[in-house]
Formats: C-alpha cells, sequence, structure tokens
C-alpha cells in the first residue's frame, strides 16, 4: 500500500480523490499547518522540498501531483481518467494536466496571496487570471469537464486551485468555471476525499 503525506489545506486532496476514484486506500499521513500556514518541519525529512503532496511506495518517494496522478493510474491500471494513449485528445490532456501547475498555479497565487494577506490584488495579476480564466472557460466548451463527459487527471489536478479562487471571491464574475467547480465538488471522490481530510481551501 502506497503512503501519502498529506498536508492539511493542500494539494493532497488530488492524491486522495484518485484513490477514491480507482478503489484504493492509501496510509495517510496527515500534517498540521504552522501558524505561518507552512509545511511543519518534519515534511523536509519525506521529501527535501519539505512540501505535500509526496507519496512513498516501497523505495519510490515521489512529488509533484500531477506526476503522482499519472503514477497511480499506471500503478493500478486504471484507463478511465485520461483519453486512449495516442491520440491528440490524449495528448491535450496531458497539456492540460501539466499547465495547471506549470502555468495556472503561478497566476492564482498572484492573486490568492494579497488576498489571504489582506493587501489589494494588483491590476496586472488580475488581468492575468481573466486571461487564463477565459482559456479555461474556452477548454471546457466541449463538454461539461475538460475533456467530455467525465472528469480525468486535469479535472482532479484543477480541483485545488479552483477551491482557492472561490474562497477568496474570484469566482464570482466566471459561472462557467464556478459552474464547472460546483461540478467537480459534487463528484464522489471530491465528496470522499474532503470528508477524509477536510477541505482545501483554508478557512475565513
Ligand atoms: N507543484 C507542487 C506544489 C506543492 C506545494 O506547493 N504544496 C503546498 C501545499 S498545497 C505546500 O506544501 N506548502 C507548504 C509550504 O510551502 O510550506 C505540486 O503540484 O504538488
Amino acid at each position: 500500500m502506497i503512503t501519502l503525506h498529506a498536508l492539511k489545506y493542500s494539494r493532497a486532496t488530488r492524491a486522495l480523490w484518485l484513490l477514491d476514484d480507482l478503489g484504493q486506500t492509501c496510509n495517510r499521513i496527515d500534517y498540521e499547518r504552522t501558524e505561518t500556514f507552512r509545511a511543519p518541519e518534519s515534511l523536509s525529512g519525506v521529501h527535501p522540498l519539505g512540501k505535500s503532496p509526496v507519496i512513498k511506495d516501497g523505495d519510490r518517494v515521489i512529488g509533484e501531483s500531477a506526476t503522482i496522478l499519472r503514477y497511480l493510474v499506471e500503478k493500478y491500471g486504471d484507463a478511465s481518467h485520461q483519453p486512449e494513449r495516442g491520440t491528440t485528445a490524449f495528448w491535450r490532456h496531458e497539456a492540460l494536466l501539466d499547465y495547471v501547475e506549470a502555468s495556472f498555479g503561478e497566476v492564482v497565487l498572484g492573486a490568492i496571496l494579497p488576498a489571504f494577506a489582506g493587501k489589494d490584488v494588483t491590476e496586472s495579476a488580475r488581468a492575468a487570471l481573466e486571461h487564463h480564466l477565459s482559456y479555461i472557460a474556452g477548454e471546457l466548451s466541449t463538454g461539461p469537464y475538460l475533456c467530455g463527459d467525465k472528469p480525468m487527471l486535469a479535472d482532479i489536478q484543477m480541483s485545488y486551485l479552483l477551491a482557492l479562487l472561490e474562497r477568496f471571491g474570484f469566482l464570482k464574475e466566471t459561472p462557467r468555471i464556478a459552474a464547472y467547480w460546483q461540478r467537480l465538488q459534487e463528484q464522489p471522490g471530491y465528496i470522499a476525499a474532503v470528508a477524509a481530510a477536510g477541505p482545501m481551501a483554508p478557512p475565513g
């Protein structure tokens, strides 16, 4: 059984959601946030970056939530969370899965971090966020989820950032994304993950 190192209010929920979809359990080790909302020092003993999620499977220690999602579908032989390999749809999904942390994450943090600290969000941060939300809304034009009728890895990956955006009121002007986020929150795997480990976004 894999071990999941799960920080409170974190991206670890993505892995828990997928594990629930796959009907798999894990040995979950929970970590509380510090007073300054950072990861505790003990996570640095798990992975040099001291962040979560990290999974351990035998002698493998794997960080980065997108890689963890890919690892889990491969480990458990799941073909239902990615389009068919080698197709155009497969590569579009790969790009979306990587897009979430590689490009969208920093744009979201550019808006969230000032809001979290009670500061004004700069015009340029707002403009960047609007640009990305409009891109994602466009990617949703073919179905209720990013790749059609069913949530895939990229949708699971998207959830954490959407939770933060909603928490700080940034989805009010984008009804298509707000409705998408609502649909994601109705997924059984999401509901199970949040019931087990608590919400992704910090309380108000
Ligand atoms: N790109 C990484 C980001 C990991 C990350 O930043 N995790 C946050 C929690 S969501 C964390 O550990 N923050 C605590 C800290 O940096 O002190 C991923 O997708 O897993």
